[in-house]
């Protein structure tokens, strides 16, 4: 893990390179930092021009980033990588400086940013600024608005950024391929005014979908529907980060998508609205409460909510097969048959055989089965009442009092005040299903029930 200060170091390091300007000086390469870890890097906090609230990204990081005179100096380098979903799965990806997603860019409204891209992949490739306000020939559309970008070659992209909001990088030359190999990114324009629509915390994460069969490590390019990993930022619970939050904070997420499909991503225990899209700021009159934000393909979606509610709350996908991970979707549904006698007979051939699904697929949950190689079990996790029973787009917002500003660590679980957790009570003390109407019985209240003596009269 690298430090806030080390970080700090870095970003001074290469603000303090020497200041030139003119297009001309835009041929000294800056250097292109590079990471191979997984777990979501310190936020880099600005060391010039105006201040603002960096974001911190769900497994990722920031690009650091050179001044040179007055434009903002940024080195993407696109290259095969390896990803880790979570331990246990590592895929082969392409992506930038060294990890799929690539680095979020922060920069700050009315920025001249000059970002250099390399491309050290096997095929040509281009950068798409997504949403960007810019010059036609910035754009990024290979064979429209540039010559595709060779192996071996760097371009550079100089534009001025028009407005604020959330924005996505991605390749425009053989889209399909290069984007279901992880290709991506976000792009944080920060406002001008440090007190417009300023939170406390700023997280931001991207979502990509993957086939990769049990016992491979190269994604199928050609899949259009049936994915088996659904990711953020190329991870899949329990890899996903937590989101720790201090008791009180303004809170924004920003979640972009470029999956095949839809995400409707639902929060626990607070609500919040839509504050910023691709296309801009919603305008707070405009902006109704929800619980679920649904992301469409191709599409950003930031929603602001104030954390005053502590706990572990669940944050997931709420298309229950994407907070799952590698199943088949072919299995048939048991629920209801016997197997017993079907296991005694396969167990004369297979002496371990375990039929399962005659009570549902929760038992995957607990149970640690062997795995072909480099996959992840349906269903996975442990909290301190049991198995979690969840897989991919899943992950817990942890609001804590006390927090300290910027404090991202995972603060552990959640210590529950006393009475406060659902508790079991003992069949004899139960109330009696209650009936509506003018035959409730006049009695009706707790009272013994006796097993098999509560089915009369059905
Ligand atoms: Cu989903």
């Amino acid at each position: 893990m690298i430090s806030r200060r080390s970080f700090l170091g870095t970003a001074a390091v290469l603000a303090s390179a020497t200041a030139v300007s003119g297009r001309v000086q835009a041929a000294s390469i800056p250097e292109a930092p590079s990471t191979k870890t997984t777990t979501m890097q310190p936020p880099i906090f600005p060391t010039s021009g105006p201040d603002y609230q960096p974001v911190v990204t769900l497994n990722g990081w920031t690009l650091p980033w050179r001044m040179n005179g007055e434009w903002k100096e940024f080195h993407l380098v696109a290259e095969p990588v390896v990803r880790e979903f979570a331990p246990g799965m590592k895929v082969n990806l392409w992506g930038y400086n060294g990890q799929a997603p690539g680095p979020t860019i922060e920069a700050v409204e009315g920025d001249k940013v000059r970002i250099f891209v390399t491309n050290k992949l096997p095929e040509h490739t281009t950068v798409h600024w997504h949403g960007m306000l810019l010059p036609n020939g910035m754009d990024g559309v290979g064979g429209v608005t540039q010559p595709h970008i060779k192996p071996g070659q760097t371009f550079v992209y100089e534009f001025e950024l028009k407005h604020s909001g959330t924005f996505m990088y991605h390749p425009h030359s053989d889209e399909m391929v290069q984007m279901a190999m992880g290709m991506m990114g976000m792009f944080v324009v920060h406002p001008r005014d440090l007190k417009f629509r300023r939170v406390d915390r700023d997280f931001v994460f991207i979502m990509s979908a993957y086939l990769v069969d049990p016992g491979t490590s190269l994604p199928k390019v050609a899949e259009m529907t049936d994915f088996n990993m659904w990711t953020w930022n190329s991870r899949v619970f329990p890899g996903i980060d937590p989101m720790p939050m201090r008791l009180g904070d303004r809170v924004r997420v920003r979640m972009g998508n470029l999956t095949m499909t839809n995400h409707p991503i639902h929060l626990h225990g607070h609500r919040c609205a839509v504050s910023c899209t691709d296309g801009g700021w919603v305008p707070e009159s405009a902006q109704w409460p929800e619980t679920t934000i649904d992301v469409p393909v191709g599409v950003i979606r930031a929603f602001d909510m104030v954390a005053d509610n502590p706990g572990d709350w669940a944050f997931h996908c709420h298309k229950t097969h994407h907070a799952m991970n590698a199943m088949g979707h072919d299995i048939k549904n048991f629920i209801g048959v016997d197997k017993r006698d079907l296991a005694r007979q396969v167990r004369k051939l297979v002496p371990d055989y375990m039929p399962m699904g005659s009570t549902g697929m929760a038992e995957m949950g607990a149970m640690e089965m062997p795995l072909p190689e480099n996959t992840l079990p349906m269903m996975t996790g442990f909290g301190q009442f049991g198995p979690i029973e969840m897989g991919g787009m899943f992950t817990l917002m942890k609001i804590r009092e006390g927090l300290a500003a910027n404090d991202y660590r995972d603060p552990g679980e959640f210590k529950h005040p006393q009475g406060t957790v659902a508790y079991e009570v003992a069949n004899s003390s139960a109330p009696s299903p209650r009936r509506s109407g003018p035959a409730a019985q006049p009695n009706a209240g707790p009272k013994a029930v006796k097993p098999g003596s509560n089915h009369k009269g059905h």
